[in-house]
Parts: C-alpha cells; structure tokens; sequence
C-alpha cells in the first residue's frame, strides 16, 4: 500500500464520476475520512476516483498478471515471489530485478499508482510479457476492470488480526502524529464493523474466494499462512497455475529453495533498496518489512478483541471452506 492515497493530488474527473461518487453511500471511518462504498467495499474519494477509471480506460492483456490482496496481507511476498517465478534463471543475483528495486515498483497497483493520478496512465512503457499488476479492490470490482479477459489473478489473505495488526503498525509508522499509537482500538472497531478502508474484510476474502471456485483456471486463491508452513508446495501450486510450472531438473537444481531464499522475509528486508528506499508516495520500503510472523497479533489484542473477531469469523464465513 502506498501513502499516497492520503496526498491531495489535483485530478481532473468527468461530471459523471463526480456524481457517481456523491450518489454512494457514505460514512465516516475512525480517523474522521469521509469513506464512499462501492461495489461492496468502501474507499476514500481519491482511491475511487482511480478506481472508476481504471474499470472504465484499463485495456488488459490476456497474459496479464495481476497480485491482488486485501492489504497487509502478504502482498510484498507475492508480489516478489511472483517476479522471482517469472524471472527465474534469466538473472544473476546482483543484477536481479528483485535486488535493484522493491516489489511495488515492479509490480504496479492499479488504483494506489498508475490510474492515481491519471484517469489515463500511459502504459505502454510496462513492456515485459506477461505484464505484472496488482490491487487491494475485491474480486467483482477487479472483474469489471479486466473485461472478460483471461488474466490470471492470484490473490493472497491472511488471518484477520494479524492483518489488523500489521495495518495497524503500517499506519503508525506511516503518520508523523503520535495519535496514531492510540488508535489501535478504534481500527479494531472499524475493521469489526466492516466500515473500514477496503473493508469490509470478509466480504473481500469471500469474493475471491467464489471467483476461484468459479473460474478456477483464472483465480488462485493462496494463503498467508500456507505459504509460511508449506512454501515448496505453495509456490509450485503458484508455478502451475501461472503456466510455468517447475521441471523436474529445475527441482533438482535446487530452483525452488533459491526464489524462496530470494524472497524470504530476511532476505527482502536487509537488501539495500528496501533498507533505504522509499515509494513514489513516501512510504519508506523498510514499512512493508515488519516482523513477517503468523500470530503475532497476540502480543497487541486483548482477549476480548480476539474473541469478537473470532466470532465476526464464525458468523461470516459461515457455509464456506475458509478454515483460519
Ligand atoms: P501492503 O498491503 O502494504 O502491500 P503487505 O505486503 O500485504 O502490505 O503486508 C505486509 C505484511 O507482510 C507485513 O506483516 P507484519 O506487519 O505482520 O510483519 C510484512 O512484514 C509481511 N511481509 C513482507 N514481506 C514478507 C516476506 N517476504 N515474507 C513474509 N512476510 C512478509
């Protein structure tokens, strides 16, 4: 996710946008912005905005690739695991893509980059074959924008509390007032009413959920977690589906262990692009590398907070096969 979602930037929106958005619904999230639902989720005006235009103006390529994710979720990880996949043996290690740049450089949002200040980006300079592009918005939102093409999208989640945890800290280390340290009680309120940036969150994993038992050869459907105990299976599962599956001499060779060394949480972290960088928008690289841990919402919630989401969980995914 990049800061600029919060930066006022001038953009020229057509009178039809400008009325969509003031016929949505409204509401007032807990730092006080004015959210706007749409299409199930909510979203502040500048996020919309890029939203309705890369629904109407994006022109997808069949071979497109797109890494979606409600955010803190493990997106970063994907997003690097599925260049180092794509890109595998065509690099040395100290001329890799993924050691010169952070992994939302090379693998764009839609809504939190390229339409964020252009209702039309020019994005004929995204030359590589298959393109790579990602975002945060929920399945039947993406769908629209990619018009009946047979992209591949594969979209990852995550265990709610550590996704409140991780956002949580995100936004701390993000904001320059100190208030932010304190607002962890009024996030968890907002993420348990669903009236949240991009949330609500189960209707979010859901939708993804149904589009990969709908169009199984088009959406994978991974989670965080997974990937953590079991990355050799994940990440052939992730090999296969985006049609470049792992031969066995490249098992052999030991293939599999060099992406997941590549794109290991240390690894990532301490590379000097992500200890220094930062993103167009501000948002210094060393944020999307925290703790990388399964649980370590623990150490944050009280008992009564893991209790109301746990049965937030159990009343919401009720009748599916999502096991947290
Ligand atoms: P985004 O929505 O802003 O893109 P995203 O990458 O989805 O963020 O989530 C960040 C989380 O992924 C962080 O979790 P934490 O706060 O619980 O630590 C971050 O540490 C974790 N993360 C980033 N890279 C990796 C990685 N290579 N392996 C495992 N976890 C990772």
């Amino acid at each position: 996710m990049d800061k600029e979602i919060s930066k006022n930037l001038p953009r020229e929106d057509d009178e039809e946008t400008i009325n969509l958005i003031s016929s949505l619904p409204s509401d007032i999230d807990f730092e006080g912005t004015k959210l706007f639902k749409y299409q199930g989720c909510w979203y502040n005006e500048k996020t919309l905005q890029a939203i309705l235009s890369f629904q109407r103006d994006f022109e997808p390529q069949d071979t497109d690739i797109i890494v979606a994710s409600f955010p803190k979720s493990g997106t970063t990880w994907l997003k690097a695991l599925t260049v180092a996949l794509l890109e595998r043996s065509k690099h040395s290690s100290d001329n890799h893509p993924l050691v010169l740049e952070n992994p939302h450089s090379l693998v764009p949002f839609f809504e939190l980059r390229l339409y964020l200040k252009s209702s039309k980006p020019d994005l004929s300079n995204i030359s590589s074959s298959p393109r790579l592009f990602s975002t945060h918005v929920p399945f039947q939102t993406l769908k629209e924008g990619l018009k009946n093409s047979p992209c591949k999208i594969v979209y990852v989640w995550r265990n709610l509390k550590d996704v409140l945890v991780s956002f949580w800290y995100f936004k701390c280390a993000n904001q320059e007032i100190e208030e932010a340290k304190n607002s962890l009680e009024s996030m968890f309120e907002s993420f348990c009413t669903g009236v949240s940036y991009y949330g609500p969150f189960w209707e979010h994993v859901l939708s993804y959920w149904r589009g990969s038992l709908e169009y199984p050869k088009h959406v994978l459907f991974l989670k965080y977690e997974e990937l953590k105990t079991e990355p050799h299976a994940q990440l052939k599962k992730l090999a296969e589906f985006l049609g470049c599956p792992f031969t066995l001499q490249e098992e052999e060779n030991g293939s599999l262990e060099e992406i997941l060394d590549l794109c290991s949480f240390s690894n990532l972290k301490n590379l000097e692009i992500n200890k220094t960088g930062r993103t167009p928008g501000g948002v210094d690289h060393k944020n999307f590398f925290r703790k990388g841990q399964v649980g370590d919402s623990k150490n944050y919630l009280t008992p009564e907070m893991e209790k109301r989401i746990d049965m937030i969980i159990e009343d919401k995914f009720r009748g599916s096969d999502i096991k947290f």
